[in-house]
């Protein structure tokens, strides 16, 4: 009995050393999570998504001990701050939940002198204060935030540095590529990819635009679920706001980059097909910034660095 029980800690020990994630966040030992402070204010939906993207969640003071490593974070950065939490009503109103389901009636903290108040009836986001209290918000005005995510041991960090299954090392150009069949516009697609530590995907070689049209043969039509154009996909570049004159979001000319190979009759230069995409081909075209589309990821293997949890 004693020895099982010696093997049985031994093994939670060994679990818990084997913890990893994005060396951007800071390990709790208390908390058993992992957590990073947002200090550009965003409104909320911009806050989730961000969070989400890099693989956590906007943090909640769901525990007394998540409760206290956020307010440690808010003390250290700003004690004026005031942050968003994930506690929100978004989806039906005065219906309260964190982002992983708790009610808010679970949630033991206390409110803010007069509120919740519900203001002019448009509240529905909760903000922590650095004196430990809540207040509702409405959700589009902008707060910084804290992203969270809990101790897991099942999750492993792959040869791209990353717990994200869906990037893969490519020994040709020694880079890691996702490709991202739900499709985002322009903007949002940049999120993604730079949440995720790696940047729309900018082709540097011919080398490099097979090892793209490669990984997008891997995806015929049917596996794209949606209604948008399936042939075409984003990459990182565009016009920045200048005519004609498309460069990387890296700022080089395609041209430096060291790839511009255009399919015939691109870029079409239609005034609002400002962004850049790839055909199946593996040839470029100009298209639409705000029509969602598919688009691929890259990242260097080294980044962002990894860390282990530290007891
Ligand atoms: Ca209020
Ligand atoms: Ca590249």
């Amino acid at each position: 009995m004693k020895s099982s029980l010696k093997y049985f800690v031994l093994l939670l020990c060994l679990k818990f050393i084997e913890g990893s994630f994005r060396c951007d966040y800071e390990y709790s030992s208390k908390a058993q999570a992992w957590f990073k402070s947002v200090v550009v204010p965003a409104n909320w939906f911009d806050a989730r998504l961000r969070c989400s993207q890099e693989g956590a969640v906007l943090a909640s003071p769901k525990t007394p001990e998540i409760l206290a490593e956020m307010r440690n974070i808010m003390n250290r950065s700003n004690p004026e701050y005031e942050i968003f939490t994930g506690i929100h009503a978004t989806v039906s109103q005065g219906d309260y939940y964190t982002i992983e389901g708790t009610p808010l009636s679970n949630i033991l903290v206390p409110w803010s002198k007069n509120e919740p108040d519900n203001k002019d009836n448009v509240e529905s986001c909760i903000t922590l204060n650095g004196n430990g209290e809540l207040a509702d918000r409405p959700c589009e005005v902008t707060r910084p935030y804290i992203c969270y995510r809990p101790e897991s041991s099942q999750v492993e960090v792959s040869e791209c540095g990353t717990i994200d299954p869906d990037y893969h090392l490519d020994k040709r150009t020694n880079k890691c590529y996702k490709f991202h069949t739900e499709p985002r516009n322009f903007s949002r697609a940049f999120l993604a990819c730079s949440a995720e530590g790696g940047h729309l995907a900018i082709i540097n070689s011919d080398a490099e635009a097979t090892v793209l049209k490669e990984i997008y043969a891997k995806y015929p039509d049917a596996k794209l679920l949606g209604n948008f154009r399936k042939d075409l996909a984003f990459i990182g570049f565009h016009d920045w706001g200048e005519r004609w004159v498309y460069r990387t979001i890296h700022g080089e000319t395609l041209k430096e980059a060291g790839y511009n190979k255009f399919s015939p009759g691109e870029p079409t230069n239609i005034p609002e097909q400002t962004c850049g995409g790839i055909y199946r081909t593996g040839l470029l075209l100009d298209l639409w910034c705000d029509r969602p589309a598919a688009f691929f990821c890259e990242k260097s293997p080294g980044y962002p660095v990894v860390c282990r949890a530290s007891p």
